[in-house]
């Protein structure tokens, strides 16, 4: 049976997590990380020498980790014809917007997300807490004019693009910040909301 290492409460392995629950797939899920420890014993790095989650351990012995990297693995493998688009060029668009979550959004996101959940409100640096909300409406924008002509990343339908964008933009409104207008973006992240595998592994309380 597949295994997936890392607690729910991570976005990336909210990534995996959505992933697997799209595609129907029998997993266990091993809470490591954070409160739960575990990532620094010799057997966890021996499968993730980063000591990180999420790690999975497929049912063939396949070992894969950082988070992109293993919802493309899974979307490859289990869903041809559903996440994982067929058409290299296709392909190539979900990709491009998967690295953009991590080169663009992620790195935006994750200092707000440290300063606004897990830092005392006094010890916040609000000017660069402003200048972030400022870049991540500006990112956002981005996705925001790509959308207007389609009701998901790559086209009609989810697919494994749709997956690293769409749990940030729940932390991302999740977040007690400014947040501009972005019909599309909005449009889409409703669609998303609809998807009761997104509602399970995605809209879990920040922490
Ligand atoms: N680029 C990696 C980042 C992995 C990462 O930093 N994961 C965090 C959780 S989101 C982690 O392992 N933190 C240590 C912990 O939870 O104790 C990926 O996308 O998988």
């Amino acid at each position: 049976m597949l295994t997936v290492w890392g607690r729910n409460n991570s976005i990336n392995v909210q990534k995996v997590m959505w992933t697997v629950a799209e595609l129907g797939l029998q997993h266990e899920r091993i809470d490591v990380g954070r409160q739960f420890g575990g990532l620094d014993t010799p057997e966890f790095l021996a499968m993730n020498p980063n000591g990180r989650i999420p790690t999975i351990v497929d049912d063939d012995g396949t070992v894969v980790w950082e988070s992109n990297a293993v919802v493309r693995y899974l979307a490859a493998k289990y869903g041809a014809g559903s996440l994982w688009p067929d058409d290299a060029a296709r392909r190539a668009s979900a990709d491009q917007w998967m690295d953009w979550m991590l080169t663009v959004i992620a790195l935006l996101i994750n200092p707000v997300f440290v300063a606004l959940i897990r830092t005392a409100p006094e010890e916040r640096d609000s000017d660069a807490l402003a200048a972030a909300a400022e870049g991540l409406a500006d990112a956002w924008r981005i996705l925001d004019a790509h959308l207007a002509a389609q009701p998901y990343a790559v086209g009609e339908a989810l697919s494994m693009a749709d997956i690293p964008i769409g749990c940030a933009c729940f932390r991302y409104y999740a977040l007690d910040l400014a947040h501009p207008d972005l019909p599309n973006v909005a449009a889409w992240y409703a669609r998303l909301q609809e998807r009761e595998a997104f509602r399970e592994h995605v809209m879990i309380a920040l922490s």
